[in-house]
């Protein structure tokens, strides 16, 4: 049987998360947020805790966790929280919606979450707590290192390599075999034919406006 959920975290991005758990029909034992949760109906009726220390409250053997903290660039909250209680012996849930696609022969590690759209083809690898997220497009072979984030709507062509702490902006097109250092940030909306080095942030060409006369 499944284990009950505890969420950590209680922000837009734990909302998902939480929307998706419960059409699959988990149990959900609270939620650990040290702000007010988000305006969202997705939190009716849900316990909320307010330090991370009442995790502890839930014997590990019991429960599972959920990281619902969104990574960002320059914040490695997400990362902290998952080997923080992994060190202790939490274990962590891996989120798969049910409208997403993934393929017999793709591996998704621990804490993995793949939302709503998302497409993850044959022999992808997906590292341990990385986000792919709405509509993202892994393609045959990539390996995405641990804590990535693939934001909404970006696209790996086959066999990309990103190492740990990726953030792949949201709409960002990476064609294929190129190898993305840890650390770096592609912007949103950027097209990258070549290797990134580490902690580079890779910004978007930007549109030359013109006035019509
Ligand atoms: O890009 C998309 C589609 N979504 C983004 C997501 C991936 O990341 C979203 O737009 C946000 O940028 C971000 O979502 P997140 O993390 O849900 O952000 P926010 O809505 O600001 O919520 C942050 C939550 O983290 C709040 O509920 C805080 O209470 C909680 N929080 C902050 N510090 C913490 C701590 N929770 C715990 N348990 N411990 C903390 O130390």
């Amino acid at each position: 049987m499944s284990k009950s959920l505890l969420i950590i975290g209680g922000g837009g991005h734990a909302s998902v998360l939480i929307d998706i758990l419960r059409q699959q029909k988990r149990e959900i034992v609270g939620i650990v947020s040290p702000q007010a949760v988000a305006e969202s109906n997705v939190f009716e009726g849900i316990n909320v805790f307010l330090k991370d220390e009442d995790v502890f409250e839930f014997d590990k053997s019991s429960i599972k966790l959920v990281n619902g903290i969104g990574p960002m660039p320059k914040n490695d909250l997400r990362a902290i929280i998952f080997s923080k209680f992994k060190a202790i012996g939490y274990e962590f849930e891996t989120v798969v919606s049910d409208n997403s696609i993934i393929s017999l022969y793709a591996n998704l590690e621990e804490g993995v979450q793949v939302l709503p759209g998302a497409i993850i083809q044959t022999d992808a690898l997906i590292g341990a707590n990385s986000i792919i997220n709405s509509g993202a497009i892994i393609e045959h072979g990539c390996i995405i290192g641990r804590n990535n984030h693939i934001a909404p709507g970006a696209t790996l062509s086959g066999q990309v390599h990103t190492r740990e702490s990726v953030h792949v902006g949201t709409g960002a097109s990476v064609i294929q075999n190129i190898n993305i250092e840890r650390d770096v940030v592609i912007g949103a909306g950027a097209i990258i034919t070549s290797d990134v080095e580490p902690r580079t942030i890779c910004y978007p060409a930007r549109a030359v406006r013109k006035v019509i006369k």
